[in-house]
């Protein structure tokens, strides 16, 4: 994959310059809600960091930003409620899994019986 583009549309959410629905921020992430929701409850959670995908961020990132991100994840899903029911996490990585957006993120699924698979 080609170098991060400073121009992808959650690089501009992160300065300010796109809105979104905002679920939580902390020092190291950002969460809102997906714009094109796959289920009753889908929230996209993204480090702060100028990181491309999982592969980039997992092998780069300073432990208390990946430690961060993860928090945040968990923080996230209490605060949508949806820890009880249950959710799902999932990450895109690169051409087959279609990631879309090249900034790292995490999507939380939840709301419905989301099945063995989603996307
Ligand atoms: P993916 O894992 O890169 O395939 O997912 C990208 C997600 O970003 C997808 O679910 C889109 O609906 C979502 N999204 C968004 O929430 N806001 C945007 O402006 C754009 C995409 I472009």
């Amino acid at each position: 994959m080609a170098g991060y583009d400073q121009n992808n549309v959650f690089a501009k959410i992160l300065r300010g310059e796109i809105p979104c629905r905002k679920v939580l921020e902390t020092e190291h992430a950002l969460a809102f809600h997906d714009i094109a929701p796959q289920a009753p409850v889908h929230v996209l959670v993204i480090p702060k960091g100028a990181w491309l995908s999982s592969a980039d961020f997992y092998a780069r990132a300073s432990d208390a930003e990946i430690a961060g991100f993860h928090r945040a994840v968990a923080q996230a899903a209490e605060q949508l409620g949806v820890v009880d029911k249950g959710y799902r996490i999932l990450a895109n990585h690169g051409v087959d899994a279609h990631q879309e957006v090249p900034h790292f993120h995490m999507h939380i699924f939840a709301g419905r019986d989301l099945g063995r698979m989603i996307k």
